[in-house]
């Protein structure tokens, strides 16, 4: 059964909302053939461990699947060359680049797990229908099926200007970036997620409202639907509900016997395509850490080397986030011999935010302050271990948990002109998944991890953290267990590490990263002639003299006074640079600067 506009009665019933779903094809593929492009003529599969977590559309002729073992794979395709793709750091920076990217358009962007991304451009629709010839307006890419009534609310007017906008946002992220992508277009995130992989790769696909009951009922899964759990599945399952035609069948009074009244009319809605979870833009993450884990570890010497490696594994992270971290958290595993069992611990100190300097824009830490933070960590790590007694452990992490208000506090205009640019860590994977990615609908933690806070450093956390459970985060799509066992999309607490990555780790220099986030080429120019118009501000708006930490959309709004007296503190930072760690030198600034007006309140 087809589901008119006028059928509907929900928030869902107006089609109002104009939502984009971005994917990246075979996205660590892509992003090892943009670093090397011999690879792109080779079937080429990514590996992690003994799996191909991914490879790219020359291999997937072969027959080549994703989280197949390497050892299957190579039978199907022996010519398949393999990369290692444990060390996640470039996959991410990739990730954020495309959300830097996406965010040019001024509307709000979800990010789900690394290569996806919602935008909601409902907004933006509304404005170029009113300069548009609405009649004119062709669709972009594929239509699921051509519309089959006459929508009053005009949601199809809509959704093919919503088409464009796609097509104009891959065509971006192609010309910056190279990476080839695949958009979903529809009313309501649901269906923009699901239709989006009907035509890939590099391709697009709308679905219209009125044809939302009939695809959903062409997935044979109720796990298909990006909500639907495993548990919940399970619980569908037992009641011989197994495709979404079932759950379409199912009568809402036999869901209410096994659901609470809520989830079961949602899961009704679902089951026709309807969805009226809003787009969350995505903010930065609360804490932004790493573990590394081993079978064990049982001598000191080696949690130190440890713990160094990780350390400037992160400080890589937060330099690219751009806050300055005011908290830190050590974590261990213990491996507990009598009870074959392993249980989490962890501490936290505060930390001085002057261990951090900012230079021309950019965090950084002197050798000096990386020994402080050492000697936090191992300070934290001592109290956790009675070196007294043997110990073995199985894993070690750090996280800086807290952040300072940036560089001068609340009132400084240098807090407004920061970029965001988030760090995928998976507080961030939580946040984004919990309305639309399929999460493993159960949490685990062992019973016994416990946080604490380490109240005898001189610098004390004032809240110690309550013990939290972990979500535990399969990403996209129905994964079964084995396939969340796959390295990199099993989340717990933070991003892990193996430790062949950590053995990268001293390569890496803390100076030495391209923290370039801001969109460079000209905008795509499509047949809809003013679909530009929101990128073409975003570029006018750039001002090559900021720093990179500088929003330049805020910077363009400042008055031109303000813009020059900037520009000139900028370029001679030893008169005017703001020392982010005490905030009493900006009253030092000269009379009639700008920095006047920005003094922080006492
Ligand atoms: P996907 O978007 O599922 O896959 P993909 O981008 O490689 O391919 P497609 O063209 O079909 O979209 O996942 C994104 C990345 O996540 C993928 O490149 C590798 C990684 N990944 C894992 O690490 N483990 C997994 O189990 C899966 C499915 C993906
Ligand atoms: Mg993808």
């Amino acid at each position: 059964m087809e589901s008119g506009c006028s059928h509907y009665n929900d928030a869902d019933s107006e089609h109002s909302r104009c939502i984009i779903h971005i994917d990246v094809d075979c996205f660590y593929a892509q992003v090892e053939m943009v670093r090397n492009p011999e690879l792109r003529s080779v079937p080429l599969g990514i590996q992690q461990k003994n799996i191909v977590v991914t490879s790219n559309y020359e291999a997937r002729k072969y027959g080549i699947q994703k989280c197949m073992l390497v050892t299957d794979a190579l039978k199907v395709c022996p010519n398949l060359k393999l990369v290692n793709g444990e060390d996640l750091h470039n996959y991410r920076t990739a990730s954020n680049k495309i959300f830097a990217v996406l965010q040019c358009w001024k509307c709000p962007v979800e990010k789900l797990g690394m290569d996806e991304n919602y935008i909601d451009v409902t907004n933006l629709v509304q404005e170029k229908m009113k300069s548009l010839n609405v009649s004119n307006v062709t669709l972009s890419g594929h239509a699921y099926s051509e519309p089959s009534i006459d929508c009053p609310c005009g949601c199809h007017t809509r959704l093919r200007v919503t088409s464009q906008i796609a097509s104009e946002m891959r065509k971006k992220i192609f010309e910056d970036l190279s990476f080839t992508t695949c958009a979903g277009i529809a009313h309501n995130k649901l269906l923009a997620k699901l239709i989006c992989p009907q035509n890939k790769p590099n391709d697009q696909t709308t679905i219209f409202p009125e044809h939302g009951t009939s695809f959903m009922s062409t997935l044979d899964s109720v796990r298909s639907i990006p909500s639907i759990g495993s548990k919940t599945t399970e619980a569908l399952i037992s009641q011989n509900i197994v495709t979404v035609s079932d759950l379409q069948e199912a009568s809402l009074d036999v869901l209410k016997k096994h659901f609470s009244s809520d989830m079961a009319v949602r899961l009704k809605g679902l089951s026709v395509g309807e969805d009226n979870t809003p787009v969350k833009q995505t903010g930065k993450p609360q804490s932004i850490g790493l573990e590394d884990s081993f079978k064990i570890v049982s001598v000191r010497s080696e949690v130190e080397d440890k713990f160094t490696a990780l350390l400037q594994r992160l400080l890589v992270l937060v330099r690219e986030d751009g806050r300055i971290p005011v908290s830190l958290r050590v974590t261990l595993r213990k491996k507990d011999a009598k009870r074959l069992s392993s249980h989490r611990e962890s501490r936290q100190s505060q930390i001085s935010p002057s261990i951090f300097a900012l230079s021309n824009g950019a965090l950084t830490v002197t050798d000096a302050g990386q020994q402080k933070l050492m000697n936090i960590i191992m300070r934290l790590f001592n109290k956790l271990i009675d070196l007294s007694k043997p110990f073995h452990l199985t894993l070690v992490g750090l996280a800086f948990t807290k952040f300072q208000e940036r560089m001068t506090g609340r009132g400084s205009i240098v807090n407004y002109l920061m970029n965001d640019i988030s760090v995928q860590s998976v507080l961030n994977l939580q946040n984004e998944c919990d309305t639309s990615a399929s999460s493993m609908d159960y949490s685990a933690v062992s019973p016994s991890s416990s946080t604490t806070t380490d109240l005898s450093d001189a610098e004390v956390e004032p809240s110690p953290k309550k013990p939290k459970k972990v979500n535990w985060i399969a990403k996209r799509r129905c994964l079964s267990k084995e396939e969340v066992a796959s390295p990199s999309k099993l989340k717990v607490g933070e991003l892990r590490l193996n430790s062949k990555e950590l053995e990268k780790v001293s390569e890496l220099r803390l100076n030495s990263r391209d923290r370039s986030l801001t969109p460079r080429a000209s905008p795509a120019k499509d047949n809809l002639s003013d679909t530009s118009d929101s990128m073409r501000d975003c570029e006018e708006r750039s001002c090559d003299d900021c720093p990179s930490y500088v929003d330049k959309e805020v910077f363009s709004a400042l008055p031109d006074n303000m813009q020059k007296e900037l520009k000139a503190m900028w370029k001679n930072p030893s008169t005017s640079e703001v020392q982010r760690s005490s905030p009493r030198t900006t009253n030092k600034a000269k009379p009639n600067t700008i920095m006047k007006y920005f003094v922080p309140h006492k």
